[in-house]
């Protein structure tokens, strides 16, 4: 059974061997952990990931960031260029689906194809089979620090190669790059992948290099009540944290009301502060990570431009170090670089407006915070609990219960028996609970809420409810009310 507990070097340079077998770039001699120290040692600060994120963490302003890969590397430079020259204070490589799945002889295809037909045939950057000299070669053409950003359940050659190469970051976790993700990899098998990816980092910290790691905070972007998406966050900070990561991001994909949103926010980084504090980890800097609405789109460009705008603002009031942007063309697919940049020009025209304000306390949000940590406190020491107070072995067994359960997300290690639906302000709360290790008050809580909205609809609290609100905001409204709003 895997455990939370720090890998010994000796044990790491054993899998390690086996990891950098996996495919041809996998033996460059760039690799070699001394070359790595030395690579990433020569990376000036202003390009340093970890380092732009403690100096901006009390600065106001909410740093952005888009998402952007293609498949042909000349291309791939050009497009994080053109996202610079746009304002993203960071840029990522977001890696294509294949090589998320470790298919690299169908990655060499895509890249062949693209190359024939003079366009992307890859949904991301294929950073293994461009290897360590082709991912230098990207972070060498941009001016600002680079993260790889992807949704790999077994990410370890892909985390070697970026961070040898001097990308100082990389955004996932065992939970949250599996669970939302994959449908037949074991919780056990990707807790301890991702415990590799961050002796990793532990590694380079102990040499004194600075990288930063970021849990993928949305999990499936639809009605994820906020103590879940909370929950795991911590859970990968911990997790994180044992092996001796030291810069954790942790992050939130925006529900749509307010209260709630700049709520789970501040819960989050109390909350994941306060968890590493009491179990003894030290030297940490915690920052945090806004996702702009992930759920379903409107078609409509000016009113998908809206919607970012509008999510710009409420992680500018929640004072979120750095935002993750969407597009205009988010309900179309991979947008193109035009349309990226009119996302990040968007978002960075309200955070700058909004730099020096934020959401004030009033009883309503305090309410709101305390019931978030509530609940998170609540599904922690379910885990803990059963794993006997070991962490990897409490998260594996509470996932196979129930006890902590994701919704909508495709694994079958994942009961997916709750159901969420909002309340009539909007908040994102639970109508089916299945197994969710909640007090019974919370539940009340939940359910009053949910009582409230079928009063004010004159209908019963149901499935359909979840239903309307899935299609809610793409339809240009926050609550499915199940009638055609004016
Ligand atoms: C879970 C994240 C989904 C989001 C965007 C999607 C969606 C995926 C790329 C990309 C720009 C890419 N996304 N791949 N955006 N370039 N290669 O991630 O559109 O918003």
């Amino acid at each position: 059974m895997i455990q939370n507990k720090k890998w010994s070097l000796e044990n790491f340079f054993e899998v390690r061997k086996e990891v950098l077998s996996g495919w041809k770039t996998g033996f460059d001699e760039k690799l070699n952990l001394d070359k790595a120290i030395e690579r990433l040692k020569s990376v000036p600060d202003h390009k340093n990931f970890a380092k732009k994120l403690a100096d901006h963490k009390a600065y106001g302003r909410t740093l952005v960031q888009p998402r952007a890969g293609v498949a042909l590397i000349d291309k791939h430079i050009e497009l994080l260029q053109f996202l610079e020259a746009a304002g993203a204070d960071f840029l990522p490589s977001t890696i294509d689906s294949y090589t998320r799945q470790n298919r690299y002889e169908e990655v060499e295809h895509g890249i062949q194809e693209s190359k024939t037909l003079n366009r992307s045939m890859l949904n991301g950057f294929p950073a293994v089979n461009y290897g360590v000299s082709g991912c230098m070669e990207v972070l060498d053409s941009v001016n600002v620090p680079l993260q790889a950003r992807h949704g790999t359940p077994d990410a370890r050659l892909l985390s070697e190669i970026i961070h040898a190469a001097g990308w100082t970051s990389n955004e996932g976790g065992g939970i949250s790059y599996n669970l939302p993700y994959a449908k037949n990899v074991s919780l056990e098998d990707t807790i301890y992948y991702w415990q590799y990816c961050d002796r990793l980092v532990g590694f380079y910290e102990e040499n004194g290099i600075s990288i930063n790691r970021e849990p993928y905070g949305p999990l499936t972007g639809t009605l994820v009540p906020p103590c879940i998406s909370n929950t795991v966050a911590i859970i990968e900070a911990l997790l994180a944290a044992e092996q001796g990561v030291k810069n954790i991001t942790v992050g939130y994909g925006m529900g749509g009301n307010i209260v709630q949103d700049v709520a789970a926010m501040k819960a989050l980084e109390e909350q994941t502060n306060q968890y590493l504090e009491n179990k003894g980890y030290k030297d940490m800097l915690i920052t945090t990570v806004f996702h702009q609405w992930m759920g379903g789109f409107p078609q409509d460009e000016t009113e998908a431009t809206s919607l970012i705008a509008f999510s710009s603002a409420v992680a500018s009031l929640a004072k979120a170090t750095k935002m993750i942007t969407k597009t205009p063309l988010e309900s179309v697919g991979v947008p193109t670089k035009e349309a990226n940049a009119t996302g990040i020009k968007t978002s960075k025209f309200i955070t700058k407006i909004l730099k020096d304000q934020h959401y004030e306390e009033n009883e309503i949000l305090t309410e709101e915070i305390n019931q978030i940590k509530k609940e998170v406190d609540s599904l922690l020491y379910h885990v803990y609990q059963l794993g006997e107070g070991d962490l990897a072995v409490g998260t594996v067994k509470a996932f196979e219960m129930g006890i902590l359960d994701i919704p909508f997300a495709p694994s079958k290690f994942n009961q997916g028996k709750i159901m969420p639906a909002r309340d009539n302000d909007g908040c994102i709360r639970i109508l089916d609970f299945g197994n969710l290790g909640l007090t019974d008050e919370i539940k009340h809580f939940h359910q009053k809420k949910l009582e409230e909205r079928a009063k004010f609809e004159n209908r019963d609290v149901s499935f359909q409810m979840t239903i309307d609100d899935i299609y809610a905001v793409s339809n240009g409204v926050l609550v499915g009310r199940g009638i055609k709003e004016k």
